[in-house]
């Protein structure tokens, strides 16, 4: 039984990328089911229950299409044996959706100006401030017609479903698109049971007085709309109470962790998300993972060689071009690896209509092409960058790894740590960044890098891959059994447990 049983109350989720997604090729209409850790953990806690609903973006013209056809309403998406609207009962495991549609330039002032950059470069430390960011009449139309509009839509979609839910319900907000969503739903639906989770960092309040005074107050007060609200680990947590006493001025307590609003007490907690173990374990087993392993133990792997390996998307905040110039130094101060440790360096392009992810991309390559010309040797480049989007090479490469480097500036989590820690089969060593989240749980068994300084990521690199084997692999054991103990169903569990408690259920 999960927890959600428990509760005895219909449930809403929302986020942005949703489930499943509406497309067309030659035969019609096709559904996809999204991919990754979070949407399959929500997937299986909604298939699961009789009365959920999934609230999300259409992100795809034929998203716009099924939710025109359907009046805005809902949906049911049977999810096996493949994915399928259904109108009668479902005769399979099934999702109940409902995909919202907004203006496209509202969207956009909502997504590419203020969810992507701004508060992402806030959460994750990004600006330089002496020159950027230089905020706008521009932005704060953005910030009113986008985000706050856009919020405001969603939010009376899940109103409304709550509403036809009987005005009690759960409600599952996920992440820094929706921070105005709370308090709008909890104005129009009082009884409800909120959490919000924010997957990415949350900085000190002076980070946040970067932003105007009215717009920080106002996501910070729709935050505070939920009973939880919900991070990856106590610091941000921390964080974030700190901003609600020092920017709202709320009667705060740092022990407890809570934040006094009107007659509400508002709690953040700290729940680290992971990934499934045994879903990895299957991609790892499958033919397609052991062809792409055989071919890179054949380029990499040959006689007494060793590989570095980073699995990313292409965002500032992963510090792509500081981890190479710090293998170019390794390089540099120890010829005699030279020849003897590649870098393979799986980048997703992302966000690429951002110009600073565009220019990002660019310095990458400009990077690697002079540290490959400065260290190539008997034909053998060191750095082999290929950018692509490929989760089984990706899987591949994790098993057979001496070193997974995760250098990010700030990260929420990071899951590619947790994935190596789970399927690789080398003694690989996790290089990780101090500023990372999963550093809380796994930096005991890791080297740890300090994301600024390439000297010290050098050194560290260089004591991962001299450490003695049985070190090496008694360290990996310790990594895969905390995350196998801690996976992504236990992230779930233990948030609706909480709940569970609050709403007097347990
Ligand atoms: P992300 O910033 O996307 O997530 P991360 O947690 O590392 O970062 O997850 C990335 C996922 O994409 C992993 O499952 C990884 O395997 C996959 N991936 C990355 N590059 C890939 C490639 N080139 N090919 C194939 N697959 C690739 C945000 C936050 C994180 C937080 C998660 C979940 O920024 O801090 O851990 O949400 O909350």
């Amino acid at each position: 039984m999960s927890d959600i049983d428990l509760l005895d109350l219909p449930l809403v989720l929302l986020s942005n990328r949703g489930p499943v997604s509406f497309d067309r090729d030659t035969a019609g209409r096709t559904v996809t089911r999204g991919a990754g850790g979070l949407v399959s953990a929500l997937s299986g806690l909604a298939e699961h229950l009789d009365d959920a609903v999934w609230v999300c973006g259409a992100a795809t013209p034929e998203d716009a299409a099924v939710a025109g056809e359907n009046d805005g309403g809902s949906i049911l998406v049977q999810t096996q044996p493949s994915p399928h609207v259904v109108d009668g009962k479902p005769d399979g495991p099934s999702i109940r959706v409902r995909l919202v549609v907004t203006d496209p330039d509202a969207y956009a002032d909502f997504y590419s100006v203020w969810s992507n950059p701004i508060l992402w470069f806030i959460q994750h430390g990004l600006y330089g401030r002496s020159l950027t960011p230089v905020l706008t009449r521009a932005d704060h139309d953005a910030f009113e017609n986008g985000y706050a509009a856009v919020n405001r839509a969603y939010a009376d979609a899940v109103a409304d479903e709550v509403r036809s839910r009987g005005g009690k319900a759960l409600v599952l907000l996920q992440d820094y698109h929706f921070y105005l969503v709370a308090e709008h739903v909890r104005e129009q639906c009082p009884d409800v049971v909120l959490t919000h989770f924010v997957h990415i960092p949350w900085p000190g309040p002076d980070e946040w007085r970067i932003l105007p005074g009215d717009i920080r107050e106002r996501l910070l007060r729709g935050l505070l709309g939920s009973d939880v609200v919900g991070f990856h680990t106590r610091r941000y947590a921390r964080n974030f109470v700190l901003c609600a006493g020092e920017l709202l001025g709320l009667p705060i307590n740092l022990d407890e962790l809570t934040v006094q609003v009107n007659d509400r007490t508002v709690r953040a907690r700290y729940y680290p998300i992971s990934v499934d173990p045994a879903a990895l374990d299957a991609t790892l087993a499958s033919e397609e993972v052991a062809a792409h392993v055989a071919m890179l133990r054949y380029v990499f792997l040959d006689e007494d060689r060793q590989l570095v390996l980073r699995v990313d998307r292409t965002d500032p905040s992963k510090n792509v071009v500081r981890g190479f110039l710090a293998f170019g130094t390794l390089l540099d101060q120890h010829p005699e690896l030279v020849g003897k440790v590649s870098f393979l360096a799986l980048l997703q392009p992302s966000r690429t209509d951002v110009p600073e992810y565009a220019d990002y991309i660019a310095l990458i390559g400009a990077v690697v092409a002079e540290i490959n010309a400065r260290h190539t040797k008997e034909g053998r480049q060191p750095i082999d960058l290929r950018m692509v989007e490929d989760f089984a090479l990706a899987v591949a490469a994790y098993s057979i790894c001496d070193v997974l480097m995760v250098n990010a500036i700030a990260d929420g989590m990071n899951l590619v740590a947790k994935e190596v820690a789970v399927v690789n089969r080398r003694g690989g060593v996790l290089a990780l960044s101090e500023m990372a989240g999963a550093h809380e749980e796994l930096g005991e068994f890791a080297v740890t890098l300090q994301p600024f300084d390439v000297q010290q990521m050098a050194d560290a690199l260089y004591a991962a891959l001299v450490m003695p084997m049985d070190e090496r692999h008694r360290r990996l054991a310790a990594a895969a059994e905390q995350v196998r103990t801690h996976d992504v169903r236990r992230w779930l569990n233990e948030q609706l447990a909480d709940l569970s408690h609050l709403a007097g259920f347990s």
